[in-house]
């Protein structure tokens, strides 16, 4: 594989493999703005960054069981209604590292910070798959059609050096309130390199892994997507399966992320002198499933107090900005005062009343996904 033509990026990022190139920024930097930067927000690859030199060449060819398959230009893509939708993409990996300091796991290592929140401006694919006959809300096409295959340009050692894919049920693409986009803006500007230049998918609510980059082709299948990162990978599995018993068919594709809330104000371990202590972080889940609640708790999670919570709908510098916030986290926030060395923790309830599990050995699983344990972080008073 070729690292050769890499795009620029922030020297502030933790790298957590170079090539691919797999980064994330400091917790405290996610949590000092409520939509991320771009240069800030993480990168998550499986091969080289794409280039793609003609614009005016580049199209996406949409085929499978359809009626009237297609080879869509970007001038065919901006041409249909442009939606910018705030949504937080979160990898299915994030909070790996703690998962795996309990019990080895398989994967690139994440602390907290492999998720962010940006406006992404684009084509809503239901309405790109209205171009090729197929209306609104549909699940099956006349022909048998039932997944949206995406398939990108980069190229995999997972896939033997062929390309990242994925799929989802037609009925979420063809479904406008699932607000699925083909993006090729994030936070007002030109999606770059990293992000999937010219064009991505945007699945809100689901894993990121659904979101292919660099989109080459759509096509409609009658079963989900038999590449490896829908296959191979990225299921959830219970913690007695091990590398000698995987029955990876046993399982489906991950798609919905459970709720999920993080500390970011404080670091896992922190020396501080006794007063008041702001814990403030982020909290989000899978689905449109708005977060509820998020309990905080001084003693180890003995006793509660319920935190503030803060979303931001309107972006300053998007004239027709998000009107809805229910694909995007929110901010949470409680000043505490720590008389005594502790333990704090976090928990996010969503607004179907999930709440996240105690400990993270409950759900542990060989590939390290899904990590959405309390989260915890430990402070040492001293004077
Ligand atoms: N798309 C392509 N083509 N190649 C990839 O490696 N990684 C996926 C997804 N889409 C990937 C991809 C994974 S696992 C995640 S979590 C998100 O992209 C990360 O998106 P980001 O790098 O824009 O944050
Ligand atoms: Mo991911």
């Amino acid at each position: 594989s070729d690292y050769s033509n890499e795009p620029p990026r922030h020297p502030i990022l933790q790298i957590n493999a170079k090539e691919p190139f797999n980064a994330e920024p400091p917790r405290s930097a996610l949590i000092s703005s409520y939509v991320t930067p771009v240069d800030l927000f993480y990168k998550r690859n499986h091969g080289p960054i794409p280039i793609v030199h003609d614009l005016e060449r580049y199209c996406v060819s949409i085929s499978g069981l359809i009626e009237n398959p297609k080879k869509l230009f970007m001038k065919d893509i901006w041409m249909l209604p442009k939606y910018n939708v705030a949504a937080t993409l979160q990898c299915a990996g994030n909070r790996r590292t703690a998962m795996s300091n309990t019990r080895k796991v398989k994967g690139v290592g994440w602390d907290v910070s492999a998720l962010g929140n940006a406006v992404w401006g684009g084509a809503k694919l239901a309405d790109v798959l209205k171009l090729v006959g197929i209306p609104y809300l549909t699940s099956t096409t006349k022909s048998g059609g039932k997944h949206v295959e995406f398939v990108s340009v980069d190229k995999c050692k997972e896939e033997n050096g062929g390309p990242y894919k994925a799929s989802i049920p037609l009925s979420q693409a063809t479904n406008p309130e699932a607000d699925v986009l083909l993006a090729y803006e994030m936070n007002g500007e030109t999606l770059n390199r990293d992000h999937g230049y010219p064009l991505r998918t945007i699945v809100p609510g689901i894993i990121g892994a659904r979101s292919v980059k660099w989109l080459d082709s759509i096509s409609v299948i009658a079963e989900e997507c038999q590449g490896f990162f829908m296959q191979k990978d990225y299921k959830m599995f219970p913690p007695s399966v091990n590398w000698d018993n995987i029955d990876w068919s046993s399982r489906r594709p991950q798609m919905d992320f459970p709720v999920q809330s993080v500390i970011c104000s404080l670091e896992d371990v922190n020396a501080i002198k006794p007063g008041k202590v702001k814990v403030s972080g982020y909290a989000v889940s899978g689905g449109g499933r708005g977060i509820e609640r998020v309990d905080v708790s001084v003693d180890g999670g003995k006793t509660w107090m319920e935190a503030s919570r803060y979303q931001k709908t309107g972006i300053p510098y998007i004239a027709d900005g998000p009107s809805s916030d229910k694909w995007a986290w929110v901010f949470f926030e409680v000043t505490i005062d720590v008389t005594q060395s502790t333990e704090i923790v976090a928990k996010a309830v969503d607004i179907a009343s999930n709440v996240q599990p105690e400990k993270v050995e409950d759900i542990w699983n060989l590939r390290g996904i899904l990590n959405t344990s309390w989260h915890r972080v430990q402070v040492r008073v001293g004077r």
